[in-house]
């Protein structure tokens, strides 16, 4: 069984994206028997549901969960919905800065994220990361993979969804005044904990759980 989890490529200037050194630093883990595989998504209105794509049917996932960085947030930030708009604030890594457009013009104005949306905000906060619900992924990249995904896993019973990260504590410093940020290391905790709950489990672990054998 695989899990897909995506990240995507630095943009809008920047020389590291959280969401990719999340994705691949879980990368090879386990869930029982499901295991994490990490693609990185190009920050690109052309390029990003081509590779989205490509992943889901390379890797026919029980469970997708596409990560991005949200500098200016302080909390792993659970979207709870896809909305079929692209309002680009600014150009993409092609340079292109679509305005006003649909995602798909064939489909509907939005969709649910199909994840456990409380379950795994309520795990994280108990494990103690600063976690909560987002009712917009904006209009950039990010919620143009969340809407495609959405729309692709629409009816399958594969559950998906979208997580938007703060800045790395390296990012952040950068900045006057400084944005919120996380460190690396409680985001890819966070983030293992979250594929759990989404996975009804409780653990992320680098060995495969033998989930048919008897415990005693
Ligand atoms: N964040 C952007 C796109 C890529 C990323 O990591 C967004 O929020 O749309």
């Amino acid at each position: 069984m695989n899990i897909l989890l995506t990240g995507f490529d630095p943009f809008g200037g920047e020389a590291i994206n959280p969401s990719w050194e999340v994705a691949r630093a879980l990368n090879g883990q386990f869930i029982g028997a499901a295991q994490v595989h990490a693609r990185q998504l190009p920050t690109s209105f052309t390029g990003a549901p081509v590779a989205l794509g490509r992943a889901l049917d390379a890797l026919a996932p029980v469970l997708v969960v596409a990560l991005g960085q949200a500098s200016g947030r302080a909390e792993i930030s659970i979207e709870r919905v896809a909305v079929n708009l692209i309002d680009a604030r600014i150009p993409d890594n092609d340079g292109q800065r679509p305005l006003d457009q649909p995602v798909r013009a064939d489909a509907p104005a939005g969709y649910f994220s199909t994840l456990p949306v409380k379950a795994m905000r309520d795990a994280l906060r108990q494990a103690g990361h600063p976690a909560g619900l987002s009712l917009t992924a904006g209009a950039f990249v990010c919620n143009q993979v969340f809407f495609e995904l959405q729309h692709r896993l629409a009816g399958t019973g594969v559950r998906s969804g979208f997580i938007h990260l703060p800045a790395l504590p390296e990012q952040a410093a950068q900045a006057q005044p400084a944005p919120p940020s996380m460190a690396l290391a409680a985001q890819v905790a966070a983030i293992g904990l979250a594929l759990a709950v989404a996975m009804g489990s409780t653990s992320i672990s680098a060995a495969a759980a033998d989930e048919g054998a008897p415990t005693s």
